[in-house]
């Protein structure tokens, strides 16, 4: 078995290297000036039309997009690690935030991030103040999830909350607190707290 992991520190690839370093999974990693498009492609071109990481070549078959490689990691490696759900209803779960965190909770931060800190001339404040708004409702779904769960899926640790939860680590360098969000903060201590992800910390930060 063959993997080649496309990387750029402190991107959306950090998700999915979290993910393979609790899996265990070896593979050869590939970082990418994501600032320099020569860089970009030499490395990408061949792999990713998007020109983005993360990428994930598995036995030649490249798979981009962050949400469908942790998917694709957790039916392929996650399950028989305890780290992802058998297909099933919770299967099913897992599948809902995964998609959700890139589409719904990504697009509500890409807005709110284009429209306060983007360039000048493509700011709308008020559409910023609405992605505000729109990001702590969808954080409070979180919140709400969680209740008295340990993890976004019940009990048991999964790679949905590496997701999420590097998610919230990015919005937090970004400047947003979670401190209205106490179930929340304490997943992303918990998680945060792992062997795995502080060696990720350490590397990338
Ligand atoms: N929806 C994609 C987003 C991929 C993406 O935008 N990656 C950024 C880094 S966070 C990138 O590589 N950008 C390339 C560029 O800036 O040119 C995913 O989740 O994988």
């Amino acid at each position: 078995m063959s993997i080649t992991f496309y990387f750029a520190p402190m991107s959306t690839a950090s998700t999915v290297r979290w993910s393979l370093e609790e899996l265990q999974i070896p593979y050869e990693g590939v970082q990418v000036d994501i600032k320099d498009d020569a860089d970009k492609k030499t490395k990408l071109g061949p792999v990713n039309p998007n020109m983005a990481v993360p990428v994930l070549v598995h036995d030649g078959v490249a798979i981009f997009e962050s949400a469908a490689i942790q998917i694709y990691l957790g039916e392929t490696f996650g399950v028989d690690k305890g780290l992802y759900p058998k297909p099933g209803p919770a299967r099913g779960e897992a599948l809902k935030w995964l998609v959700w965190a890139n589409v719904t909770l990504g697009g509500a931060m890409s807005r709110w991030l284009g429209n306060t800190q983007g360039p000048q001339e493509q700011r709308n404040a008020a559409a910023g103040a609405q992605a505000r708004k729109d990001l702590d409702r969808l954080i409070g779904m979180v919140e709400e999830n969680l209740g008295d769960r340990t993890y976004m899926l019940g009990d048991t640790v999964s790679l949905v909350d590496f997701h999420l939860v590097s998610f919230f680590q990015w919005f937090g360098f970004c400047g947003v607190d979670f401190a209205p969000f106490p179930q929340l903060g304490a997943l992303i201590g918990r998680c945060s707290g792992r062997p795995a992800n502080q060696k990720l910390m350490a590397a990338e930060t």
